[in-house]
């Protein structure tokens, strides 16, 4: 293949030069499209000195030169180029009905070669894909004819096209054929109804696969009954939403008219993937025709969505104190059902939530997929397959779409292919293609992942079908993603009270005269006499009576017990149930053993001589049980998880090592370059992905979306994002917006993801300093005047909050806050403001004792070992401290530079507590310092400048702890820190060691501290 599309570029310009000065001889053929009217005879041959005889044989075009190469080959057909071997030995092979083998049939045969692959790669550009018939393309030159030198005598003369190595129209197999035969095979399969893009794709196997099925001897038929059942659901389709119109005109619904073929090529794709095996689908879509796929694909029920469309989405009335959250509007919300197929099997499907943002649920789709994959033991990824449906607009125009499209062949995050149907209305809102992108197709994207496209006008239902189950056994067969692409229109506004005309007044002129699909099909089939009037009539009679009858059964519609909790999440809480809280400490023993299983190294392994000793020393540290640092805290956690029966999944750009060179997960053999991960190894036959650390692409957006959607899958499972810094998690800010901070609220799906930000003034300027703490804060949905229920069997302080955000300062801490995620009866996001110099910190250990879970040991109080929330002053002060004459309060790595200067300056009268959960904020523990230290200034300390960090969150909330007590105003609460700044940090090392100084200093300064007030 490659040898041919490489060349064929030069013959087209060889055949150009030499048509170029041929007298026009023929006359204007139907078969030829207009642009063929140009009149040439055969080219003359050119001569070609024999020293290139050994050229490429598509660099030839003279008969003499043919000639003499196939005298050569015959002597010797080592003498000649590989592919004029191949090419000579085909033909001389050839059928006795051969005309023979002469220069100039070799000549025409290879210049019909050349026609039959220019269909190939551009058929697609004559098709008829636009229902509207608006589409102005020019149609390449290359497939006209007469630039092969054919004219319309040629037409009934026979012809070899027989190629080794190739299936369709360049098989070997294929009988003499005559030119009008070949034109009209490949008119009907490259240039109908279907535009087939796949000639990019450079494997041979697939694209002979695709050609087979392209290629056919005859035009692809469906019998009667197929036809039955595709008109019965396109009647469905076009009922569902007239039944919509009349029922609530002035709703918005986001309607499918114009694309609704959309729904039996999904079903019809459906029903074919569960013949080839898949028993799940998930699937992501916006809201263009959400409604009408949810009723008719995944069959919710109708009178459910009828009731929703009457009512909204109300609270569901079954009790006080309901877990509905704030709802969201009826063409986001998500459903799972089974639903039987045509072949008598049954298939799970599972619309995912989806904000209005379009294309962000596509990572999460794709991730949850994935999460189904790992949970269902389907090893070959052909059980369970993600869908995506995207509008033209938002394929072409987002760049998660490409994003996601990466993650597609990658070993830590494939799910064997996604189909993706792009209903390509061929506007988006209001603006036309040419004004949204500058690729031809809205699909060009798919291109760059080798995935074939499919373009189909949605006008013919057959072709839409067909592509449909075409696509869902291409993923079936080769494991990888696939386009569809339906192009049709929107016979309304962007939603149903919009005014298309203001923008499109052309388009809609032809729109308001042009017949549905529905009609079209009708048509087609009472001219075929395949189906009578009365059978039409009985359908529609059907449809509507079921329809008006859910309608009906709508108005007394009683939701069911919501739906929430998927099979896995049986017995997890609402937050309305209370969840006892655990202790996260682990047996001795346990953490021994986990320990030494995850510091031992394989006998003849070879690491780089410094992750050696990084290993050496933690084997030393469980043996010792001194200085456990910051990574191997992680370690234990993630290990002690697995133990217990959990999935951990890290995932992020240099995971595997740490982008601080800390975690060293992944171990490289210095000599083989073979990788090693301990934490593979801590169970017997443990499985390979139960443990789960990857590097990921080099993605924000589309890689938090995966994990997030695949942290939804189980509860059972530690799924962490970690950032390379944490300013970068903006590039997903998307996904922190509109699912992780809110999408219990509106969905009412929990996730216990946890996000790793790395934080901290170090002085690696303004990109490498901030995670943004304030704007994780910002969206935390606590009320910062009311403290809520904090005695700890009653409390349900987190499961009420929407997700929490820490900024711990020991490893033990962070081994326990891992640990809590998974330690409770529900789930809820973790944010953590992850360290980058404490990773290295002399003073940032702790002792294996904090992580048992002995009675007397450092971690244990008096609940058992758990995560501390604040952690007191380290100077083992009594109840009662009525000599500390400041109370600093701070989060974060700037403890020990605090406790640090405390030493310096010898503050004995000076408290420094850690805020190690900002949010939600322990109120309880708070006042209990505040109640320790009754004369003390009270100080927020921070190193981030005023504006961002913690110091907004914290003040109102600090405020009410000790407002509660009785303890002062909002001017009795100090700040330092750094002044407001819109950079995040400078960029002059010199200047931030400085700024830093001053802060500490002013935090022990011995007067009063003024500021702000
Ligand atoms: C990320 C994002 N940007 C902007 C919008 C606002 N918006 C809603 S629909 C729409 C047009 C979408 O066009 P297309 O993808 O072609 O889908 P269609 O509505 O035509 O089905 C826009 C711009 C949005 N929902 N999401
Ligand atoms: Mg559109």
């Amino acid at each position: 293949m490659a040898w041919f599309r490489a060349a064929s570029g030069l013959t087209r310009l060889a055949l150009r030069r030499t048509l170029a000065r041929t007298p026009p001889n023929i006359t204007q053929t139907r078969h030829f499209h207009p642009t063929a009217l140009r009149r040439h005879a055969a080219p003359v041959p050119r001569p070609v000195p024999l020293s290139r005889l050994t050229d490429s044989f598509l660099d030839g075009t003279s008969s003499v030169y043919l000639e003499e190469l196939q005298r050569a080959w015959e002597a010797d057909p080592s003498s000649v180029d590989e592919s004029w071997d191949n090419f000579f030995r085909n033909f001389v092979g050839q059928a006795p009905t051969s005309p023979g083998i002469s220069g100039q049939t070799i000549q025409e045969s290879m210049r019909l070669l050349l026609l039959v692959r220019s269909y190939q790669v551009n058929g697609h550009m004559k098709a008829k894909l636009d229902p509207l018939g608006l589409e102005q393309r020019e149609i390449p030159e290359e497939l006209d004819p007469a630039l092969y030198g054919f004219t319309e005598a040629d037409l009934d003369r026979e012809f070899f096209i027989g190629v080794w190595r190739m299936s369709g129209f360049l098989s070997e197999n294929r009988p003499v054929q005559t030119l009008r035969s070949i034109l009209n095979r490949l008119e009907q399969a490259y240039c109908g109804t279907i535009g087939y893009e796949y000639m990019h794709i450079p494997d041979r196997e697939k694209c002979n696969w695709l050609r087979e099925k392209i290629e056919t001897v005859k035009p692809m038929e469906y019998d009667h009954e197929r036809r039955t059942v595709m008109l019965d659901r396109l009647i469905w389709s076009t009922q569902f939403e007239n039944f919509l119109a009349t029922k609530w005109t002035t709703a918005k619904r986001f309607g499918l008219e114009g694309a609704e073929t959309l729904i039996p090529g999904m079903k019809e794709m459906f029903d074919r993937a569960a013949d080839m095996g898949v028993e799940s689908i998930v699937i992501g879509m916006p809201h263009r025709g959400r409604l009408n796929v949810l009723g008719n694909v995944v069959r919710k029920p109708l009178r459910q969505i009828f009731s929703e469309f009457s009512g909204g989405t109300k609270p569901v009335n079954e009790g006080e104190g309901l877990y509905t959250g704030t709802g969201d509007v009826k063409y986001h919300l998500g459903t799972s059902y089974d639903r039987p197929t045509r072949g008598g099997k049954r298939i799970h499907l599972s619309l995912v939530a989806n904000p209005s943002h379009l294309e962000a649920v596509d990572p999460v789709v794709v991730g949850k997929t994935r999460a189904k994959q790992y949970y269902t033991s389907d090893a070959d990824r052909t059980k369970v397959t993600g869908v995506l449906i995207h509008g033209d607009g938002s394929f072409a125009g987002q760049g998660v779409v490409y994003e996601t499209l990466h993650l597609s062949a990658l070993p830590n995050y494939t799910t064997g292919g996604t189909i993706h149907i792009v209903v390509n209305n061929q506007v988006a809102f209001t603006t036309d293609p040419k004004a949204g992108r500058s690729s031809q197709y809205c699909t060009d994207v798919a291109k760059a992942l080798n995935a074939p496209i499919f373009h189909v006008n949605g006008d013919d239902l057959e072709a839409v079908v067909h592509v449909c189950e075409l696509a869902a056994e291409w993923r079936q067969t080769f494991h990888s993603d696939v386009v569809v692409d339906i192009v049709c229109y929107r016979r309304f506004g962007h939603n149903e009270i919009d005014e298309p005309s203001f923008t499109q007044p052309k388009m809609y002129q032809v729109i308001r005269n042009h017949p549905s699909a529905l009609e079209i099909y009708q048509n087609k089939l009472l001219e075929s006499g395949q189906i009578s009037k009365e059978v039409i009539d009985k359908i529609h009679k059907k449809v509507l009576s079921i329809l008006n009858e859910e309608f009906i059964n709508s108005k007394d519609y009683i939701p069911r017990r919501r739906d929430w909790l998927a099979a896995y999440w049986a017995g997890f809480k609402t937050p309305e149930q209370i969840s006892r809280i655990r202790n996260t400490g682990v047996k001795p023993e346990i953490l021994k053993r986990v320990g030494q299983a995850i510091t031992a190294l394989p006998e003849n392994f070879k690491p780089h001589r410094a992750v050696k000793k990084i290993y050496e020393q933690r084997a030393q540290m469980v043996e010792t049980g001194e200085g456990i640092d910051w990574a191997f805290g992680e370690a234990l956690a993630f290990a002690t998880l697995i133990v217990e029966g959990n999935h951990v999944r890290l995932s992020g750009q240099d995971v595997e090592r740490g982008t601080f060179s800390h975690r060293h997960s992944v171990i490289h053999d210095q000599e083989t370059g073979e990788k090693y991960c301990p934490l593979d190894h801590i169970i017997m036959n443990q499985d390979e992905e139960m443990f789960t650390v990857s590097n990921s692409s080099l993605s924000e957006f589309a890689v938090l979306g995966f994990e997030l959607g695949y942290s939804m899958e189980n509860p059972n499972s530690l799924v962490l994002w970690e950032a390379q810094f944490g300013d970068f998690a903006n590039g997903a800010q998307v996904i922190f917006d509109q699912f992780l901070s809110s999408g219990e609220s509106k969905w009412l799906r929990q996730t216990g993801l946890v996000c790793l930000l790395p934080h901290g003034y170090d002085g690696q300027g303004p990109e490498h300093s901030s995670a943004r703490l304030e704007r994780f804060l910002q969206m935390s949905d606590d009320n910062p005047y009311v403290i809520p229920e904090m005695d700890p069997t009653l409390r349900k302080q987190i499961q009420e909050c929407n997700w929490q955000v820490v900024n711990v300062t020991t490893p033990a801490n962070y081994f326990h806050v891992l640990r809590r995620q998974i330690h409770r009866d529900f789930r809820k996001p973790l944010i953590v403001m992850s360290p980058k110099n404490l990773l290295r910190h002399k003073d940032c250990k702790s002792h294996l004792s904090e992580f048992d879970d002995l009675v007397g040991h450092p971690g244990f109080d008096k609940q058992g070992t758990r995560f501390k929330r604040l952690i007191k002053d380290q100077n083992d002060h009594k109840d009662l401290e009525e000599g500390i004459n400041r109370l600093i309060l701070c989060s974060g790595k700037l403890y020990y530079e605090l406790d640090e200067e405390r030493k310096k300056k010898d503050r004995k009268d000076v408290a420094i507590c850690r805020v190690e959960q900002l949010c939600p904020v322990p109120y309880d523990l708070i006042q209990r310092e505040l109640k320790r230290y009754p004369n003390a200034e009270i100080v927020w300390c921070q190193e981030e400048p005023m504006n961002m960090g913690a110091y907004n969150y914290i003040t109102p909330r600090l405020l009410t702890a000790m407002k509660a007590l009785n303890r002062g105003s909002i001017e009795d609460i100090k700040y330092v820190g750094r002044a407001p700044s819109a950079a995040t940090a400078t960029g002059f090392y010199s200047v931030h060691v400085q700024e830093q100084t001053e802060i500490v200093q002013k935090a022990m300064q011995p007067e009063p501290i003024r500021y702000p007030y």
